[in-house]
């Protein structure tokens, strides 16, 4: 039969469920600067492992932005290993993580072999769950397919696998990611069997306005103004096809804002007719600048990822991004230098 070929003792959703029976305590980390694919894969899969028995316990180095604090999660969140006291765990997931450092530096050495607050890899099967085109594969198990459109999907391959319902939390963090990775299902990512899962969450119980009336609507109004002078602030480059925007730590606080209150700008500025990609470069806390690039258009649009890997970055086709050790307007430079080709080879068809 082909469920038995699908879900059998080959598939990776299968050996993910049996490494997490064969566990008494996870501790499921996600990366840094969290969004709502990384809170939500971190939930989802933490009510997954409660329904197995296990001990849950969830792990973040970023205080969770805002607009996902109200989530509520499957286990007490820490951020950093220390705070975990010697509660010892048997088994270590990341998600949504690129790469294991996106976690932090407590991550990178857990995962090279350092004992970080005295956690050992060896006593520890680990576990990768994600969807980014650079991922490594650093887990004992990797569970990567680029094609998802958002970690908390892949997820719902094992809820569905171990035949949990949807229903409550578990739905609700699921479609949370879901819902964040594919642009509230307006991207190229989004596709039929995303719909059709967000139509299972809601069969489930999910009230979709609810779930938007915390997530979304939580604007504050220095925030809003930010993006105010922001959007003054655009500039257009390649004939109108690269929109670009660069951002000051001295802008960020003149709006008492932070960087979560950015999550979202880059992919705004797809709504500029003829915009084909968007730069957003912002000045680090320390030093360096991050890029956030997104790109749209479908099949044909540019490979963003691509352009970021050359700078030492990664992510997705369509949303990429790299840290760059160069102040901003030099960086809004060395990106349009790379950019503009790669707009320009792509048009005419
Ligand atoms: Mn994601």
């Amino acid at each position: 039969m082909t469920t038995d070929k699908d879900t059998g003792p080959a598939a990776v959703e299968y050996r993910v469920a049996e490494l997490l029976k064969g566990g008494r305590r996870i501790l499921i980390g996600t990366h840094q600067g969290p969004d709502g694919d990384a809170v939500g894969s971190m939930a989802a899969l933490g009510h997954i492992c409660r329904a197995l028995g296990l001990e849950v316990r969830l792990y973040c180095q970023s205080d969770l932005p805002d607009d996902l604090a109200w989530l509520p999660l499957p286990g007490p969140l820490a951020h950093s290993l220390g705070e975990l006291r010697g509660w010892a765990p048997d088994r270590l997931a990341l998600v949504d993580c690129g790469a294991a450092n996106r976690a932090g530096q407590e991550m990178a050495d857990f995962f090279q072999g350092k004992k970080p607050a005295g956690l050992e890899r060896k006593k520890i099967q680990t576990l990768n769950i994600d969807h980014h085109v650079s991922n490594p594969a650093f887990a004992d198990l990797n569970w990567v397919e680029v094609a998802a459109p958002a970690t908390a999907e892949i997820i719902a391959r094992l809820a569905r696998h171990l035949k949990l319902s949807y229903a409550g939390g578990l739905g609700e963090a699921i479609y949370l990611g879901l819902a964040t990775d594919t642009g509230n299902f307006t991207y190229a990512n989004t596709g039929a069997p995303s719909l059709r899962l967000a139509a299972e969450i809601i069969d489930s119980g999910l009230k979709v306005e609810e779930l938007f009336e915390k997530y979304d609507n939580t604007w504050s109004l220095g925030r809003m103004r930010l993006w105010g002078e922001l959007l003054q602030n655009v500039s257009l480059h390649a004939d109108g096809k690269i929109a670009s925007t660069v951002i000051s730590m001295a802008t960020l606080r003149k709006h008492g804002c932070d960087t979560p209150d950015l999550e979202g700008f880059a992919s705004f500025l797809r709504h500029l007719k003829g915009v084909e990609v968007a730069l957003l470069v912002r000045e680090g806390a320390t030093s360096g600048s991050k890029v956030s690039l997104r790109s749209m258009g479908g099949r044909s649009s540019v490979d963003v990822q691509a352009v970021a890997a050359r700078f030492g970055g990664g992510g997705h086709r369509s949303a990429a991004g790299a840290v760059i050790s160069f102040p901003v307007n030099q960086v809004e430079a060395m990106m349009l230098e790379a950019l503009i080709p790669a707009v320009t080879a792509d048009g005419g068809n």
